[in-house]
């Protein structure tokens, strides 16, 4: 099947709790263009205004760092986002950090506001902290628990001011929806790196992570089948890749907050080639590299793009 392939460019760190990742698009058109491909020229591309130059600036909400301007630049990225889904567009979106994640999630569900979104999140991390719960106040470690619309606060150990929270109730309402996943709706792979808060909130909910273990015990094929399954009652896929769910140890540590014992390269491109082949999945978005951090020049980058020009393939047959 055919799509209607868009490229998204968002370029904002500001979730971040480390500086680089801003860069991390531009690096992996490096390693696109120095592997002869033209794909950054070939598709039509949106890039959304970052707003990068507020961490040059203290930030006046302690609990959910720079979240006035992580939601100016969500916001409007979700409707662009929305806007290329509603005329049959498929996102591919290779953002800084994982706090975009949040907008393109709440775009997609403003095109498609009556359908039910499945996510495969492919991550060290759950993502799933929220300003009452979270200890660096780093946003992107809770764009999940924005599109849950989850506080939390049964785990509660922060008091947010009363700014903080004002913006994270704009954050989960982006578009007038929330929430706009449900947490059965989530499926967590190679998440690995997580704190008490988080534990507690994916046992509450028994949501599903398929640990590193796991993945190599069944073999990625029949994880696949499984995710489907348990995706089955939803119309649309999202499929956010977080390149830190890669072992650092084997492919570098060019990403913001790298983790050991990760997956191996050859388990995710497998993975998001099948990911890329269902027709319900509806966009892929790639975060989290980061050539500052990089100690094999650019490693990273190299095995993203790798990787990348492996679904994309998918997308185009
Ligand atoms: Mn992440």
């Amino acid at each position: 099947m055919s799509r209607d392939n868009h490229i998204f460019i968002i370029k904002s760190e500001l979730g971040a709790g480390t500086r680089g990742a801003s860069m991390g698009p531009d690096a992996i058109k490096v390693a696109a263009r120095n592997d002869q491909s033209q794909f950054f020229g070939s598709l039509p591309v949106t890039e959304i205004n970052d707003m990068n130059d507020l961490l040059d600036e203290d930030t006046p909400y302690p609990q959910a760092k720079r979240i006035d301007g992580i939601f100016d630049v969500l916001d409007i990225a979700a409707q662009e986002i929305s806007e290329v889904v509603s005329q049959g567009g498929f996102p591919i979106v290779f953002s800084g950090d994982h706090s975009v994640a949040a907008g393109t999630i709440s775009g997609l569900k403003m095109a498609h506001p009556s359908k039910r979104l499945g996510v495969v999140w492919i991550d060290a991390h759950g993502d799933l902290h929220t300003p009452y719960t979270t200890p660096s106040g780093n946003v992107h470690g809770m764009p999940v628990s924005v599109v849950l619309a989850e506080d939390n606060l049964e785990c509660q150990r922060n008091q947010p001011t009363e700014g903080s929270k004002e913006y994270w109730e704009k954050l989960k309402n982006i578009g007038g929806i929330q929430p706009k996943v449900l947490h059965s709706d989530v499926i967590f792979v190679s998440v690995r790196d997580t704190e008490k808060p988080e534990d507690e909130l994916m046992a509450r909910h028994q949501m599903k992570n398929y640990q590193v273990a796991e993945v190599r015990e069944k073999g990625v094929r029949r994880v696949y089948d499984e995710i489907l399954d348990r995706l089955n009652d939803c119309d649309l896929i999202y499929v956010s890749f977080d390149v830190d769910s890669m072992d650092c140890d084997v492919v570098s540590h060019g990403t913001g907050t790298p983790v050991k014992d990760g997956l191996f390269p050859e388990e995710t491109k497998e993975l998001l080639n099948l990911l890329a082949k269902n027709e319900k999945t509806c966009c892929i978005e790639v975060v989290e590299v980061n050539p500052c951090l990089d100690e094999k020049t650019n490693k990273m980058a190299e095995t993203a793009w790798d990787i990348c020009k492996s679904f994309i393939k998918e997308l185009e047959n």
